[in-house]
């Protein structure tokens, strides 16, 4: 086993443990057996499953963070925020896919669309995050952090829950209306939609576990660990975000860097091919945005954003002083780096 797939085992490992301290908590309260299975399916269902780049990511934070592997207490401590992460993600997917009338997601049946499902999807979604202050409740409560982390996540969702607004008004799923469109516009969706929840939430919770302070002195400098965090997170889920788009070209109706790019580009003549076939779901108005995606130099621009961003990123981690104990550590920053720059999938 690859040292990747062993740290994606143990992170694994830890959540049918996770999930039962859900649902013995409605056993507890007496719940009837149904609701009790019903819950389970859609933990089970919702949760697990995807990518875990966000639950791993508390825990390598977390390593990264103390310098040696963490002991159980701080690996479990670390796994229950990651699912936690988890769990924050499913229930935006859920009604993510609801509100975008996604036929599948990960490969199965969105949940609104399993059998016997439907709208009580929303329900199961809001269950989905009442599960987070659960665990945050039981397993922290008595920790001195215990605010910093129901802030993190209040923050968070209210942060993605805007991004989905902005995303859901500017790009509708029946009407594509370019006008709306715009590389301000983008950039607001995709840092609030994207970047919050899936770059800095997972290094803050590993940040707030670790010790990390709000502020420490470094020589005569004060350092706020968590803005500088937040300030170099935010463009990387961005550059994530972009270089995905770039990967799918064509992916109308979204509004994506590619199209917003060519708006930016287009000639007046351009502009009109854009408007009349963006977002519609034949082949031949496919390929009509292609060309026009091609012939603005869609490709050229990408690459020199691409090393733009890269350059920016490098400077902004080299510029983090290291100092001794509960301080951030550059090796944080790289590691989500290195895995995103010159993705080709
Ligand atoms: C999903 O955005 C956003 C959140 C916050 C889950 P999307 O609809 O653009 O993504 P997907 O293609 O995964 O549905
Ligand atoms: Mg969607
Ligand atoms: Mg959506
Ligand atoms: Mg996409």
């Amino acid at each position: 086993m690859t040292d990747k797939a062993a740290k994606r085992a143990r992170f694994e490992a830890a959540w049918p443990h996770i999930r039962d301290e859900l649902i013995a908590y409605l056993s507890t309260l007496g719940m009837p057996a149904e609701a009790i299975e019903w819950y389970r399916e859609n933990l089970n269902y919702n949760v697990p499953g995807g990518k875990l780049n966000r639950g791993m990511a508390v825990v390598d934070t977390a390593e990264i963070l103390k310098g040696v592997a963490l002991d159980d207490d701080e690996y479990s401590k670390a796994a229950v925020l990651g699912w936690s992460a988890e769990l924050l993600q499913a229930l935006f997917l859920v009604t993510d896919d609801i509100m975008d009338t996604a036929i599948t997601r990960r490969g199965q049946p969105c949940w609104y669309r399993a059998p016997g499902i439907g709208m009580k999807a929303i329900n199961d979604a809001m269950m989905l995050e009442s599960g987070i202050f659960f665990l945050l409740k039981k397993h922290f409560r008595n920790q001195p952090y215990y605010v910093d982390l129901l802030e993190l996540f209040q923050d968070t969702a209210y942060r993605t829950g805007m991004g989905q607004l902005i995303d859901l008004i500017t790009a509708p799923q029946d009407e594509v209306n370019l006008s709306k469109f715009s590389l301000d516009r983008y950039r607001l969706i995709v840092i609030s939609k994207t970047a919050y929840y899936s770059f800095y939430l997972p290094v803050a919770l590993a940040m707030h576990i670790s010790g990390v302070p709000a502020s420490y002195m470094l020589g005569d400098q004060t350092v706020e660990p968590y803005k500088v965090a937040l300030s170099i997170l935010l463009p990387l889920g961005e550059y994530c975000q972009i270089q995905d788009d770039f990967l799918d070209l064509v992916a109308p109706p979204e509004c994506s860097w590619c199209v917003n790019t060519a708006l930016a580009l287009a000639t007046p003549e351009q502009r009109s091919v854009l408007d009349e076939n963006y977002g519609r779901k034949d082949a031949a108005a496919e390929a009509r945005v292609k060309e026009v995606f091609e012939a603005v130099g869609l490709r050229e621009h990408y690459a020199k954003y691409e090393a733009d961003v890269y350059q920016r990123l490098v400077e902004m981690i080299a510029g983090i002083s290291e100092g001794g104990e509960l301080t951030l550590k550059r090796e944080i920053f790289t590691s989500f780096l290195d895995k995103i720059h010159k993705r080709t999938m």
